[in-house]
């Protein structure tokens, strides 16, 4: 995707500190970090939202919630952490390539829900 900063990062055009990656998934830390530990959780092929993927590209979620337990390990979050995916306007989404926020390293501010 053009202009995809995201896109550009997977593509290695845009440099990144990447904790983690396969075939399907890259793992980074967030350049603008909002705990100790903040690192972004991105599909390698782009999708703006959620409502953008049918079934079958849904799978790649599948496997980043699977893969999160093992990069929270590398990270050291052993005590816990947070997941956050800002779905548009309202949510305050940014960056238009759906990613998943892992948020930890400390104890973490009062809870929306
Ligand atoms: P969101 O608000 O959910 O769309 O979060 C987008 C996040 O992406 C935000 O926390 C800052 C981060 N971000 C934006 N541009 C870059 C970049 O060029 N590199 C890295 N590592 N993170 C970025």
């Amino acid at each position: 995707m053009e202009n995809c900063i995201f896109c550009k990062i997977v593509a290695g055009e845009i440099p990144s500190q990447k904790v983690y990656e396969d075939e399907e998934i890259v793992a980074f830390k967030d350049v603008n970090p909002q705990a100790k530990v903040h690192v972004l959780v991105v599909p390698k092929q782009h999708f703006a939202t959620l409502a953008e993927m049918n079934l079958a590209q849904a799978e790649v979620l599948k496997h980043a919630m699977m893969r999160i337990p093992f990069i929270a390990s590398t990270l050291g979050l052993g005590n816990g952490y947070r997941l956050i995916v800002n779905q548009g306007a309202d949510a305050g989404q940014t960056v238009h390539h759906l990613h998943i926020h892992i948020l930890g390293g400390q104890t973490l501010g009062e809870k929306m829900v």
